[in-house]
């Protein structure tokens, strides 16, 4: 589009959110703070919309991703809305045979192992997903001032699903394929980050004001292997996105050791997990880069008193960084047996104890 050509976008009514101008490195009032899985799982009206309705299909009707989406907003105060989707969903898309099994996650019919099957992932073109442009418009109207964050797989995390069949502890599969096939790896990581361009454009053209790219199951490689398999193709995805000004936040779970790598990929902002520490997470990232995170999720299941120490240790930690380019999150999503209310409380809290 000419927007994204020019490299100018229209300000939306989310522009001086807290979240975006944190993103921004600019002053805030106070830390922003949103949470991974907060649409869905883990509340009652979540599972009260969704209740006989199979999960690929609730994304496909944008009078629910809606509801969905505001759910959390509603009931948390949260500073930014995360679009109620799935990392497959473009998979679909492009006409692969995924389901998500209750319990489970997704699982691929004909898992991709082979040059043969690789020919069956075709590009995501602009308008394969209509119910996606549907769904961020309305949202993107009703939430006014809080921003919404869209999101996609990462090729590597997509890829694992491709190439396993379906979630992996080990990745053997996939790992096979990327050492003893590295032709064919390559081929099948850069598929990917075609798909997972276009469907963060669609997001962004859409009205979503920041973009997180999960690559949730990188942290099983070594950082050599990263570089060499993996990086090139994310490093695509933010380049493919980077016209259109938009933060951009790069997240992974067990990724302590490619904390550097995962900013060098192109990323704005670096979602670091509970395992290493802000302070020396910022000095892995480097300088000019924000981080979110990174309270352990399972803190939440504390008594009040140390869910909000452990918040305050996180939000000291952050002080490394100037004080903004901050964003409070959790080291990995909400998970379904939280209590909604100990994150209502910890939003309250981050905002309370970080005003400035
Ligand atoms: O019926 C249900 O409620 C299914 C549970 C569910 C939900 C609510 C799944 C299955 N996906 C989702 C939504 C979802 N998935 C969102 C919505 C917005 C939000 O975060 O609130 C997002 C951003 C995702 C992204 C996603 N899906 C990731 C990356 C994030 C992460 O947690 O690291 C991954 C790895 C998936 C795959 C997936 N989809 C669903 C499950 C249970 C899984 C993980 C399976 C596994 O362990 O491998």
């Amino acid at each position: 589009t000419p927007a994204a050509q020019s490299g100018q976008r229209p300000r939306g009514a989310a522009y001086d959110s807290v979240f975006l101008r944190a993103a921004r490195n600019e002053p805030v009032p106070h830390t922003p703070v949103w949470f991974m899985r907060q649409a869905g799982r883990s509340l009652p009206e979540y599972l009260k919309v969704r209740e006989g309705i199979p999960m690929l299909d609730s994304c496909m009707r944008p009078d629910l991703v809606k509801e969905i989406t505001l759910q959390p907003v509603r009931r948390h105060k949260v500073d930014a809305a995360i679009f109620f989707s799935d990392i497959v969903v473009p998979l679909k898309a492009v006409g692969i045979d995924v389901e998500i099994k209750a319990g489970v996650g997704p699982v691929i019919a004909d898992p991709i192992r082979t040059e043969a099957d690789l020919q069956r992932l075709r590009p995501l073109e602009p308008d394969d997903m209509p119910y996606i442009t549907e769904a961020v418009g309305l949202l993107v109207a009703e939430l006014g001032a809080t921003p919404l964050i869209g999101f996609a797989g990462a090729p590597f995390t997509l890829a694992s699903y491709l190439v396993e069949g379906g979630p992996s502890k080990s990745y053997e599969n996939t790992k096979a394929m990327m050492y003893g096939a590295p032709e064919l790896w390559a081929g099948l990581v850069d598929r990917l980050a075609q798909i997972t361009s276009a469907f963060l454009k669609i997001q962004i053209e859409a009205g979503a004001s920041a973009v997180q790219l999960f690559d949730s199951w990188a942290g099983a490689l070594a950082p050599d292997e990263y570089r060499r398999s993996v990086l090139p193709a994310s490093t695509k995805v933010f380049d493919a996105v980077a016209p259109y000004g938009v933060p951009r936040i790069h997240f992974g779970v067990n990724t302590g050791e490619l904390l550097g790598l995962m900013g060098q990929a192109g990323a704005d902002i670096v979602g670091v997990d509970w395992r290493v520490p802000l302070d020396e997470a910022a000095n892995r990232v480097g300088p000019g880069k924000g981080l979110q995170g990174n309270l352990d999720p399972a803190v939440l299941y504390a008594p009040t008193h140390v869910v909000e120490t452990k918040a305050r240790e996180v939000l000291h930690a952050a002080q490394a960084l100037g004080g903004s380019h901050h964003i409070f999150n959790l080291g990995h999503g909400v998970m379904p047996s939280m209590d909604p209310d100990a994150l209502t409380r910890l939003v309250a809290f981050v905002h309370e104890a970080s005003a400035r």
